[in-house]
Order: C-alpha cells, then sequence, then structure tokens
C-alpha cells in the first residue's frame, strides 16, 4: 500500500507526495485533482473505521480488550500485520509472505522518525540503530510470543534491515555475509519442526551486533542457551529430529554418504522415525542442505571443519542404531556394522566404544572396576552419548560463528530470541517473562515520567498493575518458590514433588497470586532427576555465558541469578520491545483465532502497556510538526506563523475549540490528553483538502 501525504501549499497547486521515502518520488510533480483524487480523499475519512488505528493508545476506548483484538482483528484482514503501542511494536504472523521486506521498503523506514511512516519492524531496527548512533547507548531489542509467533521471523528481518542500510567497505560486508549466514546454520542444527511450528527454534539465542563508530556493523556474538537435547533421541508423534539430519540425507552427494556410510532414507534411522514425521510440506531438505553447506563456507569452516561436523552428524545416526542383545542384567552388542562405522567416524577404538555401550564405571573399595549395564541401563547410556555429542557440537559450532564474527566491540545492538520446553523450564521461561515484564513496566513509566519532567508537566501518579508481587513471589529469600524447592531438593530422602507443594501451599498458598501460579508450578523436577542445562554466567566477561550441566538440585536458583545478570545487563541498554502474536494453530494465512489471539494479549501483558502508556496522554507531537500538519485550519495561522512555535501552537487550538482539560502545552510539545480531539482535528483537515479539491478541480476543468 502506497502511502501518500497531501500537502496543500500556500499557491493553490496540490502536491502529492508519497511519505518521506516512498517508493515513487514525484515530489513537487503537479497532480490533477480528478475524480480518483476526490475518491481517494473519501476513502481516507472511512479508512480509520476499515483499518482501525496503526497505535493502540489512539483507541478511544483504551482499556477494553474487546476493542483491541477489534483493532487487530481489522488490520490483519487488511494484511497490516504492524501496530503500535506507542513505541512497543504488536506483530501478527501473518502466515504468509506480504510485499513488505524489499529494498525499497527499508529505504522507507531509514533514517524516518517513528510517527511518520506505517508500524513496520524496520522502524523498530532503524530507531535503535538511530538512538544507538545519536546518544551513544546500547541498544536491545527483545522479542517475544509463544512458538510459532513470528520471534525468530522478525530477529531476521532485523539482521536483514542492518545488512542492507548500514554503510559496508568490504571488511564489513564480510561481517555481515557471515552474520546472515549464521542463520541458515543456526536453524539447521538448532531448529526442529514441532507440532506448533514447522521451524521451531529448540534453544535460546542473544545474539549481538557491533557496530563501530561509522555505524558499520563490524562484528556479531551469539550466546544460546538450552538447547532441546532430548530431540535427538525422542521425538513426539507428528514432530521432527534436527532439520540437519534430513539435509544431510536428502540432500548430501552420494560420495559423501557413502564415506559416512549412511542411506538415503531417513525411515532407516531409529532416532529419526520416533516422531512418524520424515517430510514436511513447507520444507525442502535437500535445497535447504545446499544453503546451509554454502553458509558453513561462507562463515569460514574449513573442508576438514566439515568434514568433522557431518561424521558427528552422521555418528548420531549411527549410534541411535545400535542394538543391544544378550541377557538382561548383561547387555551386549548385536551391531557391528554401526560399531564400526563408529569407531571410524568418532575415531576411536572399536573395543573401548564397545565397553564404553555396555558398561559403567564403579569404584569398589577404592578400586576402579567396570560393571556391565543392563539392557534398558545400557540404552539409556546410548542415548546420553548421542544427546551429549549433539550437544557439545552444537556448542563447538556456535564458538565457531563467533569466533568468525569477533571484532573490536564499539556499541552493540542485542535481539533476544528465546524457547523453552520442559514443563520446569517452562516455569523458567514464565518467571522469566514476568522479569521481563517488570523492567518493562518500570521502563516505560520512567520513560513517560522523563519526558513530561523535560517538558515541565506535572506528573500525575498512573494506577497499573505491578508484577513485582508476581516476582518476590517467586524470587523472594526463604519464602519464595524458588527457595521453597531448594529446600526441598536439600532435604535427604523423602523430599518429593507431593511434599513440595505441601510446602508450598503452607508457605504461599494464601498469597493472592498463588492461583495463577500453580499451574505453572506444578513440575516434578526430582521424580525425572534428568540432567538440565543453565546458564551460568562467568564473572570475567559479562558476554560470555558458559553452559554446563547440573542436576536440578538448585537448578531454578541458578537460573535466577543468571537472570538477574540478563536484567542487569538489559537495565543498562536502552531497550526496545516487539511482541509477536499467533493468529491461529493451524498455521493458516487469513485466520484470526480470537480465543488464542486474546489469551496471547493477556499472556503478554499487552492491555497493561496500553494502559501505562496511555496513563497521561495518548498523542503528543513537537510544536513545528503540529502546526504545519494543521495551520490551515486556521485563519490566524495560515498560511504562514511568524511568531512563537507554541504560541501559534495555542492559537490554533483555541480556534479549535480545544477546551484546557484536552491538552497541555509542554517545552517543545503539544500533549493531547483524549484521541477523539486529534481524531475531529483529523477529519477537519481532510474536509478542507476535500473541499479545497473539489474548487480546485471545478477551476481546473480539462486540466488532465
Ligand atoms: V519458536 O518459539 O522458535 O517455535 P518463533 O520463532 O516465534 O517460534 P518463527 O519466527 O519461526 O516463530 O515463525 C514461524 C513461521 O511463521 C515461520 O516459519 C513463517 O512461516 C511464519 N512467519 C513468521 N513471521 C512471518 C512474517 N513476518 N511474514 C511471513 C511469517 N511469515
Ligand atoms: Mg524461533
Amino acid at each position: 500500500m502506497m502511502e501518500l501525504k497531501i500537502q496543500l501549499i500556500p499557491t493553490g497547486e496540490i502536491i502529492l507526495s508519497p511519505g518521506k521515502n516512498g517508493e515513487n518520488h514525484c515530489h513537487n510533480c503537479k497532480v490533477v485533482a480528478s475524480d480518483g483524487v476526490r475518491a481517494m480523499m473519501e476513502s481516507a475519512l472511512t479508512a480509520r473505521d476499515r483499518v482501525g488505528v496503526q497505535d493502540f493508545v489512539l483507541l478511544e476506548n483504551y482499556t477494553s480488550e474487546a476493542a483491541f483484538i477489534e483493532n487487530l482483528r481489522k488490520r490483519f484482514k487488511e494484511n497490516l500485520i504492524y501496530t503500535y503501542i506507542g513505541s512497543v511494536l504488536v506483530s501478527v504472523n501473518p502466515y504468509k509472505d506480504l510485499e513488505i521486506y524489499t529494498k525499497n521498503h527499508m529505504e522507507r523506514y531509514r533514517g524516518v522518525n517513528f510517527y511518520e511512516v506505517s508500524p513496520h519492524i524496520y522502524a523498530v531496527a532503524d530507531n535503535s540503530y538511530r538512538s544507538m548512533r545519536t546518544e551513544g547507548k546500547d541498544q536491545c531489542i527483545l522479542i517475544s510470543g509463544e512458538s510459532g509467533a513470528g520471534k525468530t521471523e522478525a530477529s531476521k528481518k532485523i539482521l536483514q534491515y542492518y545488512a542492507v542500510t548500514c554503510p559496508a567497505s568490504e571488511q564489513v560486508q564480510t561481517v555481515k555475509d557471515r552474520l546472515l549466514q549464521s542463520n541458515p546454520v543456526l536453524e539447521a542444527f538448532g531448529n526442529a519442526k514441532t507440532l506448533r511450528n514447522d521451524n521451531s527454534s529448540r534453544f535460546g539465542k542473544y545474539m549481538d551486533i557491533q557496530f563501530d563508530f561509522k555505524g558499520a556493523p563490524v562484528g556479531g556474538h551469539i550466546i544460546n542457551y538450552l538447547l532441546e537435547k532430548s530431540r535427538v533421541v525422542h521425538q513426539n508423534h507428528g514432530e521432527r529430529n534436527f532439520h540437519i539430519f534430513y539435509q544431510l540425507i536428502e540432500g548430501g552427494e552420494e560420495d559423501l554418504l557413502r564415506h559416512l556410510g549412511l542411506e538415503r532414507n531417513p525411515q532407516q534411522y531409529q532416532y529419526l522415525i520416533k516422531g512418524n514425521c520424515p517430510k514436511v510440506s513447507s520444507i525442502n531438505d535437500r535445497s535447504d542442505w545446499k544453503v546451509v553447506r554454502k553458509a558453513l563456507t561462507v562463515i569460514g569452516f574449513s573442508e576438514n571443519e566439515v568434514e568433522e561436523l557431518l561424521n558427528i552428524i552422521a555418528s548420531v545416526l549411527h549410534l541411535g542404531n545400535v542394538q543391544y542383545g544378550g541377557e538382561d542384567s548383561n547387555a551386549c552388542i548385536t551391531s557391528d556394522i554401526q560399531i564400526k562405522y563408529l569407531a571410524r567416524l568418532l575415531g576411536v577404538n572399536v573395543s573401548v566404544l564397545t565397553e564404553a555401550l555396555t558398561h559403567k564405571k564403579i569404584i569398589a573399595k577404592g578400586e576402579e572396576l567396570m560393571s556391565p549395564l543392563n539392557l534398558e541401563q545400557a540404552s539409556s547410556a546410548r542415548d546420553a552419548l548421542a544427546k551429549a555429542v549433539y550437544g557439545r557440537t552444537f556448542t563447538w559450532l556456535v564458538n565457531k560463528i563467533n569466533a568468525s564474527l569477533t571484532y573490536t566491540v564499539y556499541t552493540l545492538i542485542h535481539t533476544v530470541d528465546n524457547v523453552f520446553s520442559s514443563p520446569f523450564e517452562q516455569f523458567c521461561i514464565n518467571y522469566c517473562n514476568e522479569k521481563l515484564q517488570q523492567l518493562f513496566i518500570e521502563l516505560t513509566l520512567k520513560s513517560e515520567q522523563d519526558e513530561y519532567e523535560a517538558e515541565g508537566i506535572t506528573w500525575e501518579p498512573v494506577q497499573y498493575f505491578n508484577n513485582k508481587i508476581i516476582c518476590d513471589l517467586v524470587e523472594e529469600k526463604f519464602k519464595g518458590i524458588i527457595s521453597i524447592l531448594d529446600e526441598e531438593c536439600l532435604r535427604p530422602g523423602d523430599a518429593s514433588d507431593l511434599t513440595f507443594l505441601e510446602k508450598l501451599e503452607d508457605t504461599v498458598g494464601g498469597h493472592a497470586h498463588f492461583v495463577t501460579l500453580q499451574a505453572s508450578v506444578f513440575f516434578a523436577p526430582f521424580a525425572t532427576q534428568r540432567p538440565l542445562a543453565f546458564i551460568s554466567l562467568s564473572p570475567a566477561n559479562h558476554l560470555s555465558f558458559i553452559i554446563f550441566l547440573c542436576l536440578p538440585l538448585q537448578a531454578a536458583t541458578q537460573f535466577k541469578a543468571s537472570l538477574a545478570k540478563l536484567m542487569e545487563i538489559l537495565m543498562s541498554k536502552e531497550p526496545s520491545y516487539v511482541r509477536c502474536i499467533k493468529p491461529n494453530d493451524s498455521k493458516q494465512s487469513g485466520r484470526f483465532d480470537e480465543v488464542l489471539i486474546r489469551h496471547q494479549v493477556k499472556y503478554l501483558g499487552l492491555m497493561e502497556n496500553l494502559r501505562v502508556r496511555r496513563a497521561g496522554f495518548a498523542y503528543r507531537r513537537r510544536y513545528e510538526v503540529f502546526l504545519q500538519r494543521y495551520k490551515s485550519l486556521c485563519p490566524g495561522t495560515w498560511p504562514n506563523w511568524d511568531g512563537k512555535l507554541s504560541d501559534g501552537v495555542s492559537t490554533l487550538v483555541k480556534h479549535l475549540g480545544y477546551k484546557p482539560e484536552e491538552y497541555k502545552m509542554g517545552r517543545s510539545k503539544i500533549f493531547i490528553r483524549f484521541p477523539k480531539t486529534l481524531f475531529a482535528t483529523e477529519d477537519a483537515l481532510e474536509t478542507r483538502k476535500h473541499s479545497l479539491a473539489t474548487k480546485l478541480q471545478a477551476g481546473w476543468k480539462g486540466y488532465s
């Protein structure tokens, strides 16, 4: 959709120009006020009814969730997937390719103020970039939303925007290429088809982009955390293993597969058949293989390194096919061929490998002994090895990518895109979301307050739900959920999820928000005793997170500590927010599932965001911008106002009949309290343009 800015100039000519950086640069060309133009002007009057408002703060009934959702629906129907809440971008996954990510679109958003163009992910990217350049402050873009809502796509769009619009030298071009190419590689090894998303990220990602003083991207750093390693050995029905396995099998050259001892049929591999879903209609494994293979080269992987990498991927598949037989208490391997391939691909001795897969080391009376595993234990040992090998390979891969992106750090832009899966991890992410929400509310309130102060306007306290109470419920010392969990973990012997729940009930059962949290707390970390991966921070360098394995023992406490550190990092940056919404569960374009969407609007705290943002004034503009736009509505300011800008605006709004309670005059901006005041002014402007166009058309008959 072309954006058309209509500007009336004193000579009586009509100039139509498409926004500041629009597609067709026809500034200063005379255009006929024909029937087409009139129709367009008329439609502009009804456009708000049709496409809704592009910023939720302009909703008349801003506390109504129904009005919020109706606005989303209207826009979604028109393929307008982006809407603001002030400076927060709300994005609804269209599940189809829209023509809004072209180079022309990028150009349109480059260096342009947030509100001059329609809402877009590029506006967020550009805004962060410009703030970084002008204020010299690190920026971060936080992208949240449920699985399949569009977080990863949003982060890729941001990266593409910087790759295209930032200045580049030859060396910078290499960094740009590597940054872009890191995506297909990370996705091949870290993403998989799930029921909710055909390309679901099964790891958390935190990415920095580093810029030099000229604003060129000169480096990057990726932190990965919580890779879902269990997927390597097991997939739920309708889900797949990580993409790379299928890509290699479908796309790998004949010679390569022969060398790796692989057959071109995913059904042959135990680790690939658990979900009974080898093919996905939206995925072309063969062509993706080519993309990944090329990306590895661009990032700087040598032929040797690629070979090693693929040896490991193949050996995971061979491991899965290792079969056990023999007596139940004394497992032995019945598939020699796999062991031979494995020994060769991993570079280990056959007998060492065989022993590792069938025995465990025990220490008895100070002596090391090898004790045989039973069938079940042996299968677990094999699967544990496969998971560990894959997990380490993934970490190695990320380290390699980071090494290829390393450069002196000047200023950073971060994007965070994360996913957690098990109930315990879900608890962590819920907690993480609460913390992010708390940070968000604090920062939004603070920036509102700062602006009012800077403009000399009295700050009126805002009523809002402060979720600190929920965060405290989770993290408070001695009586928070995490403390109780730790205590139970440390109690020898008889601790169970039941005793944990009992204790929770005793300690926090009376809490007003306990019920809301109870569902997410209902997990049993003790029962599984499986190792979990957690993030820790190395004290030497706040950017290098270390991943290590630990038992659930005090896991939540460690998570809390690393989250606190993450919050600290984020607090030191200026955050921007992208809130992603998934329109339906069937991955279909055009389907707006209201129940599902309402749930996400709640979960993401969007109504709260809006309330805080709308607490004072719905709309604010700098005097010169306001006057320029509306001066034609008042004889005193038209065609030109020569005096002080604020006096001009005062004259204008008095002429328009603004009541004192409807607006306030700041130092450089006018603040308008209600959207209806602004809309009335907008409508007056449209009517004036329309009548002028009709007059001009009458006078210009025959000019076409
Ligand atoms: V998960 O938590 O990693 O499972 P994400 O990352 O939130 O999830 P993702 O970005 O992978 O979701 O989006 C899911 C799919 O929706 C993509 O594969 C696209 O097919 C589709 N999508 C998302 N955003 C857009 C968009 N802006 N335009 C078109 C989109 N399609
Ligand atoms: Mg993702």
